[in-house]
């Protein structure tokens, strides 16, 4: 049987890191079927389109998987395709969180032929198999223990995820315009491919607003170092062989959760030459441990997303995210500068005790700590999560299926102390301060310090992470860009120029020397 796996596009951006889900299962599919992966987000195809492709290739299965965000989306693409007779099974957080909704017992349309709750690791092989058959199942489920709680994969051992063999062409983040110009300019910067490594799941924090704790469990299991290294290595040896950098995005919720097997791990990156650039979502407060920071820029570590979601220790105490103190930001912040290292630092407007002019009172810690790449969202009930529960109890979700009517930044629930509108405008205001040309010029005057390639690496990730709110998809918007910014570009690009002039005299002095005649 052909089965096709299928991640839907997510209406904002159309290119990014591609999803784990998609390789793990296909690893774990039994060898006598054949997978093929599409992800929307990097092969843009119209559900007609899609439709088409599965007759012409005979596929008897697709396989789709959705966040919340996403899955409006992804019902649409299933119902066409279920229209045409095309077996579908829907998996991921939100087909666990909301089971009846895809199978049609919520009164609604039915979009999936069969879901797969919880982790598919184990229930994958099954599906495909009753598939095969044409005996699929509406429900499949992961075993339960004597206390009916899901039994989890142990990730030892690991599947292997062929990378090595891989076709990562379509998930290259330079757009195509602009690969042979930066080709050109070394460094290996005409591709730029991100690749989703996991080391372990689960997470014990149980943040209000969090469906990790409840979908992963709050115990966390990890995969062997030697697994993980080993297709560390496997990924740098392709990195070779490609024109482009690769990096990793070390998928896990809280990377340094345990810090002596991080600690460990990082060691044994070190020790096998495993490094590639890696970026990884770590909270602020086990930022703090200087060693761990000392390991993370030896082996290979980039980039750091901290979820700091506000100033506020009031907000952070109404999420339950007591651990991670706004009082210790600048000094985190500070400890990953000072090894190069960017910090993605994520905020969240809308909570409890924000009132308006939230975004300024931010911006201004943030413009005063060293430059980062801040993102901002609103606090949005996901579905499962206690915050669902609590805002539902005190009658505040004021679009209770949000997700099927999908809004950028207008909030599903009333938020304590402003407006759904005011609160919109808060996050506009943030996204378009933090990445106006003025701020990009100031956040690089603020380290000129630093060697020119993290500046321009700096101002290149300025630019992307600006796409995340204005996004970026054609050659005129890129542009455009561009232009605006050219004071930055062509400063960086001045001094790029006069460091390779004095670079190219110094070698011409050396070889003449190295060639003098020798005098008696
Ligand atoms: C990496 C990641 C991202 C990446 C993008 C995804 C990517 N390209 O990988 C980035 C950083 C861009 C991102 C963004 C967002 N993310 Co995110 N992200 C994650 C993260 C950390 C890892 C995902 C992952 O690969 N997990 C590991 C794999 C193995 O697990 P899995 O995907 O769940 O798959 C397993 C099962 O679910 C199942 N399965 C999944 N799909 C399918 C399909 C089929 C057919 C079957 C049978 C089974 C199946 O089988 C898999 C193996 O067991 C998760 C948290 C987490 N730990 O999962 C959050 C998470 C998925 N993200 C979340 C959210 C909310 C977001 C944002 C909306 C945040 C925001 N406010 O902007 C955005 C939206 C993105 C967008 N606009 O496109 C939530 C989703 C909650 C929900 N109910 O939807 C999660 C769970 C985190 C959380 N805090 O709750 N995210
Ligand atoms: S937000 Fe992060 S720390 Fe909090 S429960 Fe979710 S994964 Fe854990």
């Amino acid at each position: 049987m052909k089965i096709l796996l299928y991640n839907p596009d997510n209406g904002v951006t159309r290119n990014f890191m591609p999803h784990l889900w998609m390789f793990l299962l296909q690893s774990l599919t039994p060898k006598e079927h054949e997978v093929i992966l599409i992800d929307g987000n990097a092969k843009a195809m119209s559900r007609e389109e899609l439709v088409r492709y599965c007759k012409e290739e005979n596929i008897g299965l697709v396989g789709i998987g959705a966040m919340t965000r996403m899955v409006a989306r992804a019902y649409q693409v299933a119902d066409s395709l279920r229209d045409a007779g095309i077996k579908v099974v829907m998996g991921g957080p939100h087909v666990t969180e909301c089971p009846d909704e895809a199978l049609g017992r919520d009164g609604g349309k039915r979009h999936a032929d069969a879901i797969a709750l919880g982790e598919a690791d184990s229930t994958w092989h099954l599906i495909v198999e009753d598939a095969a058959r044409g005996e699929l199942k509406d429900i499949y489920q992961p075993e339960v223990d004597a206390k009916g709680n899901d039994i989890k994969p142990s990730l030892q051992p690991y599947p292997h995820i062929p990378w090595e063999t891989l076709d990562l062409e379509q998930f290259s983040l330079v757009p195509k315009f602009l690969q042979s110009t930066l080709s050109k300019m070394g460094a290996g910067w005409g591709k730029f491919f991100v690749v989703p490594i996991e080391t372990g799941r689960g997470c014990p924090y149980g943040c209000e607003f969090c469906t990790v704790t409840g979908f992963f469990g709050d115990s966390i299991r990890f995969r062997t170092n030697e697994s993980v290294v080993e297709e560390l290595l496997r990924l740098k040896e392709r990195g070779k062989n490609e024109r482009g950098q690769i990096a990793v995005f070390f998928i896990d919720d809280n990377l340094a959760i345990n810090k002596k097997r991080l600690k460990s791990l990082l060691r044994d990156v070190i020790a096998a030459g495993a490094q590639l650039p890696w970026v990884a979502q770590i909270s602020a407060n086990l930022l703090k441990d200087e060693e761990l920071v000392d390991l993370i820029a030896d082996s290979g570590g980039k980039w750091i997303f901290i979820g700091m979601e506000s100033i506020d220790p009031q907000n952070m105490a109404d999420v339950n995210k007591n651990f991670s103190k706004p009082g210790d930001y600048k000094d985190v912040l500070e400890g990953l500068a000072r090894r190069n290292i960017y910090a993605i630092t994520s905020f969240i407007f809308g909570m409890d005790n924000d009132t308006t002019g939230v975004a300024d009172r931010t911006l201004e810690q943030v413009n005063s700590w060293q430059p980062g790449l801040p993102v901002f969202g609103q606090l949005t009930p996901f579905p499962a999560t206690p915050l669902y529960t609590r805002l539902e109890k005190a009658g505040r979700l004021t679009r209770p299926k949000h997700w099927l009517e999908f809004a950028q930044f207008v909030m599903a629930h009333k938020p304590a102390k402003m407006t759904i509108e005011e609160a919109r405008h808060e996050v506009i205001h943030a996204w378009s301060s933090s990445y106006s040309p003025e701020r990009n010029a100031e956040a690089l005057a603020a380290i000129s310090d630093k060697p020119l390639e993290y500046r321009i690496g700096h101002l290149v990730a300025r630019f992307f992470f600006r796409g995340i709110y204005f996004p970026q998809m054609n050659k005129r918007a890129w542009l455009k860009l561009m232009f605006d910014n050219r004071k930055s570009i062509l400063g960086l690009a001045k001094e790029g120029y006069s460091t390779y002039r004095s670079y190219k005299k110094t070698a011409k002095v050396k070889f003449a020397d190295a060639h003098k005649p020798e005098i008696i």
